[in-house]
């Protein structure tokens, strides 16, 4: 095959509308144009990028869209980059990744033009290439590496986690059936483009459907809520803080304008949760206001998608179904036996075309993280009734906050750098909005200081957004076990 399936198939829709935002539309057809302009500029002298990194930072629509597909059409891997990651995390990703190129949109480019210029990297700032024609761009092969994601773990710093085409395309056929994906749908995308629920989840599959895309920059609610009233659309995707965000919003607005909002989320084909643990209280709640049963399902950027509820069938609150199509997927014991009985919990074990490939540059990492050929999620589930139930991690230092994967050790990293600090321990506390939230316990330097608005204000320089703490506890002593480690599960009974 010449192409890869993602453009053949938009050329099958090349009329169909591919972006609404507000009165301006693209077409499939613009998207194809304007990403072989931007792949011929990428490509310059050369005939294929045979997969070299290219960063890029651009809100979410048609600019973003045209160059990922830019970036594979020419043979380059893609490695989107944060909107909310501070200076020094967006220069560990371009350097990690070996990136050789980065491309921004005029009003995201000063984030990324200081880390260009120290490291001497070309800077591309999209509208200042023209769109030309006729360009002659390189057959891309679906086994080749598409995608670098980063993401935190149980090392300090995020991984870089490879997939490629073949990996993407396993993902997104996946979904397409299990959840019926049609041309007629019609998706909101708030979600950050850095990871795979809005790259994957939200914006390739709708794309791969010839389905439409109503790209915001962040989740702006009021816009997305008076879209909502209108019918704008028939499937919607987000993390349960987003929901948890909805319900308070909807409770707290008069009757009239809640009920024309409830409606039109009344009237959507499929709303789906993911990314975290949906409280069963909180879909409840979201059933009891709009009618609509949510549907939860269970993925990793390392996976995709694996566990879901179904589409048509039960969709049991506080579990995440049965194994997507393509997933094969087993509970494996603390003592690597597979579990079999019903009710016993088990580490999720996953197999399948749709896996990612490799840890960027970490080759022993990837290797410890299968076993038989088995990626080991760290993830702790049971099956009850024919449904799977999360019960939680292997590891107390991964924490997931608004959706977001954090590594304790990462900001514990981080925070070692403040002058009062000698020791500190970084664990996630439940929190009804946030799932959890970012809690440390410290102990000072003799003489110093610290309150926990000082401590944010500082890390604002430092650490995204969303792993700021939120907690400070300044103790004398952490609890240690007898290797004279810090023990977290300890730590979390300070909070
Ligand atoms: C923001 N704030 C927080 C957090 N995030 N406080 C505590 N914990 C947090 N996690 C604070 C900010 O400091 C700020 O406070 C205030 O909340 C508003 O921040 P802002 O970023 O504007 O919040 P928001 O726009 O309301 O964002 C919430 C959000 C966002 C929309 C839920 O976090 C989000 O888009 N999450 C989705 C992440 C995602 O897509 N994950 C999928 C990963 P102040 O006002 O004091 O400054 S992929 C994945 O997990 C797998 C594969 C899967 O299964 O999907
Ligand atoms: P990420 O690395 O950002 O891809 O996050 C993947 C992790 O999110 C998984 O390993 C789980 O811990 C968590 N996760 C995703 N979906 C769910 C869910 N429905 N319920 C509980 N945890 C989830």
């Amino acid at each position: 095959m010449d192409e890869l399936q993602l453009m053949a198939r938009a050329r099958f829709h090349a009329g169909a509308v591919a972006i609404r935002s507000g009165v301006k539309e693209h077409t499939y057809a613009e998207l194809l144009d304007r990403s072989a302009s931007l792949a011929s500029e990428l490509l310059g002298e050369t005939d294929d990028l045979n997969e070299g990194r290219v960063a890029y930072l651009a809100p979410a629509g048609f600019d973003h869209i045209s160059v990922q597909w830019a970036i594979w059409r020419a043979g380059g891997v893609a490695v989107p980059l944060s909107h909310s990651a501070t200076e020094p995390e967006l220069e560990y990703t371009i350097t990690d990744s070996q990136s050789h190129c980065v491309i921004a949109s005029r009003d995201c480019a000063d984030k990324v033009e200081a880390i260009c210029e120290r490291l001497r990297l070309r800077l591309l700032i999209i509208e200042d290439v023209d769109n030309v024609s006729g360009q002659s761009l390189p057959v891309v092969t679906s086994g080749r590496r598409a995608m670098i994601l980063y993401t935190s773990g149980t090392t300090s710093k995020p991984k870089g986690v490879v997939t490629t085409h073949d990996n993407i395309q396993s993902q997104i056929e996946s979904l397409i059936e299990a959840w019926k994906w049609q041309p007629s749908d019609r998706i909101p995308l708030f979600l950050p483009l850095h990871h795979i629920h809005g790259i994957i989840n939200v914006m390739s599959c709708a794309l791969w459907s010839g389905a439409t895309i109503a790209p915001f920059r962040n989740f702006d609610m009021t816009a997305i809520l008076s879209r909502v009233a209108d019918d704008a659309y028939t499937v919607f995707m987000a993390v349960p803080t987003i929901y948890v965000k909805l319900i308070q919003a909807l409770e707290s607005m008069a009757d009239g304008e809640r009920s024309r909002i409830v409606a039109g989320f009344a009237r959507m084909r499929l709303m789906i949760s993911g990314s975290a643990a949906l409280p069963a209280s909180v879909h409840e709640q979201w059933t009891s206001l709009t009618g609509q049963k949510l549907l939860e399902r269970y993925g990793m950027t390392e996976i995709g998608m694996a566990l879901s509820n179904p589409l048509g069938g039960e969709r049991r609150p506080g579990t995440v179904g049965q194994p997507l199509p393509g997933v094969a997927l087993r509970l494996s014991s603390e003592q690597g036996e597979p579990v079999t009985t019903e009710g016993e919990p088990g580490e999720i074990q996953v197999r399948g075309p749709g896996i990612f490939s490799e840890y960027w540059m970490r080759p022993e990492v990837t290797a410890e993280s299968f076993q038989d050929g088995w990626f080991r999620t760290g993830d702790i589930a049971v099956q009850e009734d024919g449904y799977y139930r999360i019960m939680g991690r292997r590891s107390v230092d991964i924490i997931k906050s608004g959706g977001y994967k954090l590594s304790a050790l990462e900001i514990e990293a981080a925070l070692l750098e403040h002058a009062a600090i000698r020791e500190c321990a970084v664990v996630g506390i439940p929190d009804d909005t946030w799932g959890e939230a970012v809690a440390v316990a410290a102990v000072l330097n003799d003489g110093e200081e610290l309150d926990i608005e000082m401590l944010r204000s500082w890390s604002r320089e430092r650490l995204s957004t969303y792993k700021i703490p939120k907690r400070l506890l300044v103790v004398d002593a952490l609890p240690r076990n007898a290797m004279g480690k810090v023990t977290k599960p300890a730590v979390t009974t300070l909070f």
